[in-house]
């Protein structure tokens, strides 16, 4: 059996192995619980520019998975990662060319970490493995791995969305990245859309169309044991207690400008100003921990929400009420779950977003005899399978105050109703499937 091997720019910690938190570990679960793997990407370390010829390699085996790393210099992590996949590829795909602050500089340090990658990854390869790269940090690692002459199969997915062609090439080095990008054996994408956008962009460089569907999900089951241990959590307890009989809203999302977060708090605020009877009888609880934080953007946002919260409370807060619960820690995972599935209605309204697993994560949570009510924009890519959920406009506040309303008034039985046509396909496109066709398809190609 061939050895699968997965590259992505972090490899998780070791905590993280124990029990994935979320995102690419809980997704490639499955996919890494068979025959050997390797999975290789940076070790999260910074090292001095003056050492970058001696740069360790970090190597752990845990059961079948070797864990292989290598350390990135300060500027490496400044130009490669802060500023050319955060600062500029990020905001770029997610449709805010506006706020991509681009430099030759950067670009090119992004492209001399992918050689690096390509460098230390052949060192380790055998000519069976199946390779497969993860998210846009890596585009070019395909074409460095084939410039040193690996022929091995090359798989790579992209988690966030890939914009039109008339955005992309405000990148000055567009058309060079989706000319590397003929280098991969598979490319996938999250939606329809993406699809669409990127090989749109292949047509316009006059190269062959190579972008296919691959939709991410969740771990449906797991999810759903999670909830359920978590009703009888202290913690999830002592939320419950505090909410004194009134329905609870929650939010969850790293902080980013993607999530559509002072958006969402304008929704809120317009739904307390526009229906006064739900103010001191609903719970907004918004869980954002901070990411990114050394960024100036990040910052500025981070300022934002914390002067937005505080207004909206100080506005519309009473002696015995607190109108939005905001918190900027991490929550550990069984908690989510047990705070999904307490809450009367989730908001995920991103601006844009590849996926979305906040979303599919409410639905597996809830108690199918009393579920609560997930309100999605239509900038996220599970928006077109999650059709029955309320589809809001996250720019336009009135419409998130009409959905809340409508939430949190909502008979059971059509609770019931819209839960149990969300239900299946959240069950029908997992992390599993994802994988598994995403394998499938690049054991073909290869075969072809
Ligand atoms: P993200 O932008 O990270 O992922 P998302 O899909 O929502 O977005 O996944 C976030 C994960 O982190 C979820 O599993 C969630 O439960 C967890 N999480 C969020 N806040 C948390 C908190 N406070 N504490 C603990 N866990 C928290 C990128 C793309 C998405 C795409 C995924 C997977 O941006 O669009 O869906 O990859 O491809």
């Amino acid at each position: 059996m061939a050895r699968l091997v997965i590259v992505s720019n972090r490899v998780p910690s070791s905590s993280d192995r124990q029990q994935p938190a979320g995102g690419l570990a809980v997704a490639l679960r499955d996919a890494l619980k068979q025959g050997e793997c390797l999975w290789f990407g940076w070790s999260g370390r910074q090292i001095d520019d003056a050492n970058k010829d001696n740069r360790k390699a970090g190597a752990e085996q845990v059961r079948n998975v070797a864990y292989s790393t290598i350390d990135l210099t300060h500027s490496e992590f400044d130009g490669f990662y802060q500023k050319y996949s955060n600062g500029i590829l990020w905001p770029l795909c997610h449709y805010r060319a506006g706020l991509m602050s681009y430099s030759r500089k950067d670009q090119e340090v992004y492209w001399e970490v992918n050689q690096l990658f390509a460098r230390e990854l052949k060192k380790q390869l055998r000519p069976d493995d199946i390779i497969w790269v993860q998210d846009y940090h890596l585009f070019p690692l395909g074409q460095a791995l084939r410039g040193l002459g690996v022929t091995n199969p090359i798989g790579f997915f992209l988690h966030i969305p890939f914009p039109p062609w008339s955005l992309m090439k405000s990148l000055p080095d567009a058309e060079h990245l989706m000319r590397s990008m003929q280098a991969y054996t598979v490319m996938g994408v999250q939606t329809e859309d993406d699809a669409r956008n990127m090989n749109d962009g292949f047509v316009q460089c006059n190269i062959a169309q190579k972008a296919q569907v691959f939709p991410i999900g969740i771990d449906p089951d797991s999810f759903v044991q999670q909830a359920e241990a978590g009703e009888h959590d202290f913690d999830v307890q002592r939320l419950q207690i505090s909410l004194r009989g009134r329905p609870l809203i929650i939010g969850v999302d790293r902080l980013d400008y993607s999530k559509g977060l002072p958006e969402r708090f304008h929704g809120y605020e317009a739904f307390l100003k526009r229906f006064p009877e739900h103010r001191g009888k609903v719970m907004y609880l918004q869980i954002t921990p901070v990411s990114r934080g050394n960024v100036e953007e990040y910052r500025l946002l981070k300022r934002q929400l914390d002067e937005t919260a505080g207004r909206i409370n100080g506005m519309y807060g009473d002696f015995d009420w607190t109108p939005i619960r905001y918190i900027t820690q991490p929550v550990p995972r069984h908690l989510l779950a047990g705070f999904y599935r307490l809450a009367d209605a989730a908001l995920v309204t991103p601006l844009r977003d590849g996926m979305n697993l906040v979303a599919k994560e409410y639905v597996a949570a809830q108690d199918e005899e009393d579920p609560g009510v997930l309100i999605l924009s239509h900038f996220a890519g599970a928006a077109p399978e999650m059709e029955d959920a309320l589809l809001v406009n996250p720019h336009d506040a009135d419409e998130i105050a009409d959905a809340l309303h409508k939430a949190l008034t909502m008979t059971q039985s059509e609770r019931q109703a819209r839960w149990g046509r969300l239900k299946p396909d959240v069950w029908r496109v997992t992390a599993q499937t994802w994988a598994r066709d995403f394998m499938t398809a690049l054991a073909g190609e290869t075969h072809a």
